[in-house]
């Protein structure tokens, strides 16, 4: 397997995660699928038109995207544990899409300042996405903990990678920081970005 990434993607980072906690890292081979909607990697467009990563190749050549379709049939092949088989799916796939949302949010948010000349960006519209990362962040405080302390699933890898982002990109984006008024999360966050696999795919 062929895997379209780039070190500092956050929805990269989500399969790489997966990739660490079941162990099979070794088992896709990582090509440079570093672009930008301005600028699109010719790797990536050939095989997803779309042209976003991460992208992976199957060993019989058909190609699929995006994270989620990814990290559902890298569990199905290994068998990780981060997707429940009964009732509590719903929840998960939810709090993986929440936290996708908000990444999206926030990539958005630096590609306003990357790839857009100062004189056509709007900061109306980047404080529109500053404010779904807020609303994102709250919620996470007032209705998730409970979800977070139990079981790890792809929810929480999300989460986490959400979270790293946030760190990360702090500067560019010109987002606060998320740990702000959240003690819940500041505790979980933390802790979680101390797990080895998380350590082991830092874009820092
Ligand atoms: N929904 C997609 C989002 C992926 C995404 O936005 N990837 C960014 C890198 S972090 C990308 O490839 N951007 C290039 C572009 O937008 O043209 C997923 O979950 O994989």
């Amino acid at each position: 397997m062929q895997l379209l990434y780039a070190r500092l993607s956050p929805f990269v980072r989500k399969i790489m995660v997966l990739l660490e906690e079941a162990d099979k890292a070794g088992e896709v081979e990582l090509i440079d699928g570093f672009g930008s909607p301005t600028a699109p990697n010719d790797a990536v467009v050939a095989v997803n038109p779309i042209g976003k990563i991460p992208c992976l190749v199957k060993d019989d050549g058909v190609a699929i995207y995006d994270s989620r379709v990814i990290a559902r049939y890298l569990d199905n092949r290994f068998a990780t544990g981060l997707y429940p088989d009964d009732d509590r799916i719903w929840t998960t796939l939810t709090l993986e899409a929440h936290a996708d949302g908000m990444l999206d949010a926030a990539v958005i948010s630096v590609y306003e300042t990357r790839c857009r000349d100062e004189a056509i960006r709007s900061a109306e519209w980047v404080a529109g996405q500053h404010a779904k990362i807020t609303r994102g962040l709250d919620a996470l405080e007032s209705h998730w903990l409970d979800h977070l302390a139990g079981p790890m699933d792809m929810g929480h890898v999300g989460v986490g990678c959400a979270l790293g982002y946030l760190d990360f990109r702090a500067e560019l984006g010109g987002w606060s920081d998320w740990r702000d008024g959240r003690p819940g999360l500041t505790a979980w966050g933390d802790r979680f970005l101390e797990r080895a696999s998380m350590k082991a795919t830092s874009p820092a």
